[in-house]
This record gives C-alpha cells, sequence and structure tokens, in this order.
C-alpha cells in the first residue's frame, strides 16, 4: 500500500472507532469545527491568523471576517502542499515559461505581462474544496478546515487566452498543464501541477499578478498564479513557472486521486464502501457564511441587532440569502449587497431584528442561487473520504442577555 492510501485508511477507520459510530450512522456530517483561536504568531504580510501548520504554512481565515465583500490580503487564508516553499523571487528574472505544443515558445518576463498584454479585472471566490472538512464524521482525510478556506479578491492581470494567442497552438493541443515553482521534496511526492482542457479557458480565466489593488502576497502566490473564477481552489495554481501544452491528458496525483469526489449523481459513498469510480472537483456549489454574530457572542435583549455574512456560487449568482431565529421553521429574507462586484464574487447580506427572548439564540443562514439550487442542512450533507465540498447550511449560537 502507498504511504498516502494508508493515511487515508487510517484517518477514516480511526475516526469511526473513536467516535463509536456504527456502520448505520456512519457517513454524517454536522457544524464545522468554529472555536480554534487565532495564532500568536504572524507570517510575512500577513495579520495572526488560524494556524494548522508552519511548513508547510496552512493558514485559516477567522469567521469575522465574513463580512467583507473583499476579504484583506492580510486576512486571506494560505495553503500550500509541499513543505519546502519557494522563499526568494527574483522579480527582474522571473519569467513564465509557455512550452509544449505552441508555435513559439515563451518566456514572458513579469514586465511583459503588465505592458505587452491587454489587462483584465476580475473579483471572485477562491475556497479550497475541502474548505469546512471538519464537520464530516468520521473524520474525513486531510486538514480538518473550519469555514476559513475561503476568500474573495478583485484580481488584475491577463487573460490566459490572450498568452496562448500569442504562443500559437499547435493543430491537436488540447491540453494544459499549469506547473508552480515549488519542488516537491521526496521523489514519491508529486510536483504540484494542474491539468486544464482548452475548452475550459473562457475569459475570466487569468493569470493574476495584483490581488486587491496590490501585488500578491507571497504566500498567496506572489508573483502570479491562475485565477479559474467559479472553480474550486486547488487548480488556483500559485507561483507558476511553466505552462504546458500538450495533446494528451496525464493522469497527475493532485487531479486524480487527490481532489476527487465520487462519480455518482449524489457524490457520496460510506466509509465501509467507497465508490469506485472518482471524478475531479470542479465547480464549487452554493454557500454562506456568517461574518456576524460569532459563535458564543453576546446580544442585548430587544437591541437592534444586525446579522451579516457572505454568499456565492459557481457563477450562476445569488438569487437570494434566507435567515432563520427558529431552528429552521420560518425563513426571512436577507437583504443582498455588493453586486456590482460580479457573479463570481461574494454577495455580502444584512438581516436586522430584534432578540425577544433571553437565553440561547440560533441564527442560521441559507443561499439560494440563480438556477435554484440551495444549501441543505449540515445533517443532510452526503460523506465523501476527502471532506469535499461542505456546503450545509450555516449555524451560529450566540446568547441573549
Ligand atoms: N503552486 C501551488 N499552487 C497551489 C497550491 C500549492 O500547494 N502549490 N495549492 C492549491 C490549493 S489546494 C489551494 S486551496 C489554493 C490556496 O490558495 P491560497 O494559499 O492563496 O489561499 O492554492 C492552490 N494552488
Ligand atoms: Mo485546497
Amino acid at each position: 500500500m502507498k504511504r498516502r492510501e494508508f493515511f487515508k485508511t487510517a484517518a477514516v477507520t480511526a475516526g469511526a472507532a473513536a467516535l463509536g459510530t456504527t456502520a448505520a450512522e456512519a457517513g454524517v456530517t454536522h457544524q464545522p469545527i468554529d472555536n480554534r483561536k487565532i495564532g500568536n504568531v504572524a507570517f510575512p504580510e500577513k495579520r495572526p491568523l488560524i494556524t494548522y501548520s508552519d511548513r508547510p504554512p496552512l493558514l485559516e481565515t477567522p469567521r469575522e471576517v465574513f463580512t467583507c465583500a473583499l476579504t484583506p490580503n492580510d486576512q486571506f487564508f494560505v495553503r500550500w502542499h509541499m513543505p519546502d516553499i519557494p522563499t526568494y523571487i527574483d522579480t527582474d528574472k522571473f519569467t513564465i515559461h509557455i512550452n509544449g505544443m505552441v508555435k513559439k515558445e515563451l518566456k514572458i518576463t513579469l514586465k511583459e505581462l503588465k505592458e505587452d498584454y491587454e489587462q483584465v479585472e476580475v473579483a471572485a471566490v477562491l475556497q479550497c474544496g475541502g474548505n469546512s472538512r471538519s464537520a464530516f464524521d468520521p473524520t474525513a482525510g486531510g486538514i480538518q478546515w473550519g469555514n476559513g478556506a475561503m476568500g474573495c479578491a478583485l484580481w488584475k492581470g491577463v487573460r490566459l487566452r490572450d498568452i496562448l494567442d500569442r504562443a500559437g497552438l499547435k493543430k491537436g493541443a488540447e491540453w494544459l498543464a499549469v506547473q508552480g515553482k515549488e519542488k516537491a521534496a521526496y521523489y514519491e511526492t508529486p510536483n504540484f501541477i494542474r491539468e486544464l482542457h482548452l475548452d475550459e479557458l473562457d475569459d475570466h480565466v487569468i493569470i493574476a499578478y495584483q490581488m486587491n489593488g496590490e501585488d500578491l502576497p507571497y504566500l498567496n502566490g506572489f508573483p502570479v498564479r491562475l485565477i479559474i473564477p467559479g472553480v474550486y481552489s486547488d487548480s488556483w495554481i500559485k507561483m507558476i513557472t511553466n505552462i504546458t501544452v500538450t495533446d494528451k491528458y496525464k493522469k497527475l496525483f493532485f487531479m486524480d486521486h487527490a481532489y476527487v469526489v465520487p462519480d455518482n449523481e449524489c457524490e457520496c459513498e460510506t466509509p465501509e464502501k467507497l465508490f469506485p469510480k472518482t471524478k475531479p472537483i470542479y465547480r464549487m456549489n452554493v454557500k454562506s457564511i456568517i461574518g456576524y454574530p460569532t459563535n458564543g457572542a453576546k446580544l442585548t435583549l430587544k437591541s437592534q441587532t444586525v446579522v451579516r455574512g457572505v454568499a456565492f456560487d459557481g457563477g450562476a449568482g445569488i438569487r437570494e440569502v434566507q435567515i432563520s431565529l427558529d431552528g429552521g421553521k420560518t425563513w426571512d429574507k436577507a437583504i443582498l449587497d455588493s453586486g456590482k462586484l460580479g457573479r463570481y464574487a461574494y454577495r455580502t447580506f444584512r438581516y436586522g431584528f430584534r432578540p425577544d427572548k433571553l437565553g440561547k439564540l440560533e441564527i442560521m443562514a441559507k443561499a439560494i442561487n440563480k438556477l435554484g439550487e440551495e444549501q441543505p442542512l449540515a445533517k443532510d450533507i452526503k460523506w465523501n473520504h476527502g471532506g469535499y465540498k461542505y456546503n450545509g447550511i450555516d449555524v451560529v449560537t450566540v446568547e441573549v442577555v
């Protein structure tokens, strides 16, 4: 058995055993873990964030940041796979190499990227496919993220299409392999490469060098990263050094083994019986997170309170966010803001009310997109071994005093 497979099985088995789950109950979800504290060490260009590891850096954004339409760069979450990430970039020498089945190989410098191509901007949500994974029970393999492995930014850069047009594609070209600068530390760990089909490249897919009006933070992929609006961010390669055009799809680790869900209609399985066929995760499902109030907050009886949060989906756009204060029996519409950022960005929402009863109060938020797709209750989310695509209705429990 390969090491990685061993870890996966071990995590699943241990999870089930520790919780005493029987086969019949196995594969349920609950609210993601939400009581982790912000660390006391800040990484370069970052404020202190929820820290899972410093090698590689794994940082989560705390819930209270999800009241803003654009996530500040210094609070934006961070995820790297390899422990050895490059720690120095010579911006004068850095190039993105375009090779493979192209008529003309290109080595694009940062200056050329900023001056020789049309510059475009898109606001888009970057969310790890494993965001909220800690909701899965038994434990699904991977980092046990709470809700903060996501953020929204205004990205500026150049359309990948324009770059490929400049290089010129040879006949039969169909696939792209996009690679980051870091190298795998051990021979059995694969490099971080994402393959894309040329048909996936619409005008919104860009190579970005700016995030919210500034250079990308180092940890978010300085100097350039891929932006694929509406799609989970395991494909948003950071620190791009190489784009290779090919005619054939190569089965690569991260797309074909790591970032996959069961290839059946419910995209679900049980720990006892994993579904044999898988597919890469791709378009994001509809989701919302409450940024204010946070769990454990104290609200004052009868005083005006505004629930705030963010909602997004895979690009259809958000139609409605509803709030429930009675455990999901009745739902009331929240006001949606930030619509001008476009269909790939967060819609911020707000909902005013006056708490009228002392004691514990549960606040629930549910987003519905323009296709009519809505978030399920946490308990109705089906299990998958990678713990991907969680989008249960968010619940925050506060106390009215
Ligand atoms: N080069 C490189 N790009 C990468 C990764 C990586 O490990 N190396 N991780 C991917 C994954 S799984 C995620 S969730 C996002 C995280 O982006 P962020 O660190 O800017 O939040 O980057 C993606 N791009
Ligand atoms: Mo991820």
